[in-house]
């Protein structure tokens, strides 16, 4: 099916020829971000782009069930359509070429792949097969994701990550994906950011499936991890041209005051949203801490899990998107303050480029054997509009040039970082949000699927055109 994308043409927009809106964005002349082999890219993920739910055999995920739930997802929104993607993929693939964008990290939906007796998909695996092949012919660099959250729904009748058997099945279908894509595939990432799946599935339910226990969490997050270190041997031996890793989101935690309570506070944000996920895997252990914010929460771990769990790595994705604000709650743990007068973006998020540097070179200090980083996601949601054909997301520009400056900060200080995702190529189904929160560098219009190309992708893909002439 034809997309009515308007892609980028030689000619750039008079606005952003002017010179004001470009300086806006290009990185100084000493930046890494002009190393040619710096990778910049852009990502996706299946079940907020795809849409055809119902189409080719695809079985029914979590995130169909919680949408269809009333109250679940913000004006009852569901990815049913989504993007089309699925129908439009080819003049996707343009529009991302035609940004000049160099790679590109798409998440391959496990629904659509593989039914309940673990039987593959014929047509799921074939999108999947033109999607990366097409890519591949384009000279795109491709990241897979293997789980971006869409969890089969007979899995979660079954006790979904709640059930160490889920971790199996995982390692199953990581085999099928890797036999069938073996060589169409540059790096694959098993999880996207546990931490989402643990606590906002099972610990506070504001993501599918909804349930709400820290026990769970904990539990989930065990039987995550598990499936990530049962499936990287597997890839390795389908796929061992590829790279292997995982993807974390990592939050700041800044203190309130200099209080000790404050700083053990923060300590404890960042002991919750970054140690319980990077320990297990850097150092093989849980942060004994976490279990002093959540008493009586440790999962249950089986002899050899933690050395199953801890394998080695090829690379670290790294999702980043604001800081936190804390103070201590009075008891064992925490409580926000919001920050009054600072910049935020359409989430509410706080912009705060120096997180990103400063827990990068945190990471370096902490983890002896961290292994090299991509930035797999940085974005932000902002309210774009269409005007005379344009959106002028200006605010986006200079997040991302304050950003990519935070990035070039943590490489000069001795972190290997290897490239950056555009968190996203286009808007998306924004999960519990539904399609109000706009993440796309691409406005997409959901009435009638038209992209329209953001100023901030205009930008980018001039300074990767500049980039390119330069080698
Ligand atoms: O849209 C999400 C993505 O799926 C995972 N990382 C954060 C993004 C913005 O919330």
């Amino acid at each position: 099916m034809a997309n009515d994308a308007s892609v980028v043409s030689d000619t750039l927009s008079p606005a952003v020829s002017k010179g004001s809106l470009a300086d806006l964005f290009t990185p100084p002349a000493d930046s890494t971000l002009w190393r040619k082999n710096f990778l910049l890219g852009a990502a996706t993920a299946s079940y907020q782009i795809e849409g055809a739910v119902n189409e080719d055999g695809r079985l029914p995920s979590i995130w169909d069930t919680f949408s269809a739930t009333p109250g679940k997802v913000l004006a009852g929104d569901t990815g049913a359509v989504a993007c089309d993607h699925y129908h439009r993929w080819e003049a996707d693939v343009e529009m991302l070429v035609s940004l000049g964008l160099e790679g590109y990290r798409l998440s391959i939906a496990w629904p659509r792949v593989m039914d309940a007796a673990g039987v593959p998909n014929r047509k799921g695996l074939d999108f999947y097969k033109r999607l990366l092949n097409r890519l591949k012919e384009k000279g795109i660099t491709t990241f897979a994701t293997l789980y971006h959250w869409d969890l089969p729904q007979h899995l979660e009748d079954r006790g979904g990550w709640l059930n160490r058997e889920t971790a199996y099945r995982f390692a199953d279908y990581a085999d099928l994906m890797s036999r069938e894509l073996a060589g169409t595939v540059d790096a694959w990432a098993t999880l996207n950011e546990p931490w989402c799946s643990a606590y906002l599935g099972y610990g506070n339910g504001h993501h599918a499936p909804g349930l709400a226990d820290d026990r769970f969490a904990t539990q989930a997050m065990h039987h995550l991890l598990l499936a990530h270190g049962l499936a990287v041997p597997v890839l390795r031996a389908n796929d061992p041209a590829s790279q292997k890793g995982i993807v974390a989101n990592i939050g700041r935690g800044t203190p309130n005051s200099d209080s000790a309570a404050d700083q053990r506070a923060a300590h404890l944000f960042e002991v919750q949203h970054n140690a319980w996920i990077l320990d297990p895997l850097l150092k093989g252990s849980y942060p004994q801490d976490l279990f002093e914010l959540w008493p009586g929460t440790e999962p249950l771990v089986l002899d050899g899990d933690m050395q199953t769990i801890s394998a080695p790595l090829d690379f670290l994705g790294i999702n980043y998107y604001f800081r936190t604000n804390v103070a201590s709650d009075g008891a064992h743990g925490f409580r926000d303050v919001p920050l009054e007068g600072v910049e935020r973006t359409q989430m509410g998020w706080e912009v705060y480029p120096d997180g990103l540097r400063d827990l990068l070179t945190g990471f370096k200090r902490t983890y002896h054997n961290l292994p090299p980083i991509y930035i797999t996601e940085n974005g932000m949601a902002s309210d774009d509009q269409v005007t005379d054909g344009h959106v002028e997301d200006t605010q986006r520009i200079s997040f991302l040039k304050r950003h990519l400056a935070a990035v070039d900060q943590a490489v000069k200080a001795g972190v290997d970082i290897r490239g950056y995702f555009l968190w996203s190529l286009m808007d998306n189904f924004e999960w519990a949000f539904g399609y109000e929160r706009r993440f796309g560098v691409v406005h997409v219009d959901y009435s009638t699927q038209k992209r329209t190309i953001k100023r901030s992708a205009e930008l980018v893909a001039k300074f990767l055109k500049e980039r390119k002439a330069r080698a």
